[in-house]
């Protein structure tokens, strides 16, 4: 048996939380577990539709995806959520909706030089030119967490690496 979690993965755009996230979903699959990843691709176009990125939008964004996490725990689901998660507060407000040691922060902690060399969808370069306003990172804070659950390197180490780590982890503390 196992325990449904959150598992609340925060960081910089292109720092690699959907690529974790996924990878450790397809891994607790493969051990038989009800598990599912809500991200961007799944929640900013259907759920989050009405929703942009100035701070407000990012906070309701948040809460409706910890309102729906935690309809993901009651279910029996091991629910990977990825999303930059920006501000302190609105992480903390997910936290505290569900009981303590069900909400796990992880923390993709590439560094904003390491994100914007990647620049995958070009998105940096937009925001450097002004075509992208309140971009995370260039000119919208970033609320790196001071007690995640786990810091993964995500900018340093390879994929593999990243989730033996958070399955370490999920093993450490009874969920797996
Ligand atoms: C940050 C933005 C922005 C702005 C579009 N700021 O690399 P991506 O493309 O796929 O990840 C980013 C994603 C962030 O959406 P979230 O729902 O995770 O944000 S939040 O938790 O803050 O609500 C990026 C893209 O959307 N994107 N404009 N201005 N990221």
């Amino acid at each position: 048996g196992h325990r449904s979690a959150i598992l609340w993965f925060t960081g910089l755009s292109g720092a690699g939380k959907s690529t974790l996230a996924n990878a450790v979903n397809s891994a607790l699959f493969e051990q038989g577990l009800a598990c599912y990843v809500l991200d961007g691709d799944n929640v900013r176009h259907g759920l989050c539709s009405d929703l942009g990125f100035s701070d407000a939008d990012r906070e309701e964004n948040i809460r409706r995806i910890g309102e729906v996490a935690k309809l993901f725990l009651d279910a029996g689901v091991v629910v990977l959520t990825a999303f930059v998660s920006p501000f302190r507060a609105d992480r903390q407000r997910a936290r505290a909706l569900v009981e303590d040691g069900d909400f796990l922060e992880i923390h993709c902690a590439a560094d904003l030089a390491v994100c914007e060399q990647r620049d995958t969808k070009g998105l940096y370069a937009k925001a450097r030119a002004g075509e992208i306003r309140e971009f995370t990172g260039i000119s919208s804070p970033y609320e790196a967490p001071e007690a995640p659950e786990l810091r993964v390197a995500t900018g340093e180490q390879s994929l593999e690496d990243s989730v033996a780590q958070v399955m370490a982890e999920l093993e450490r503390r009874g969920i797996i």
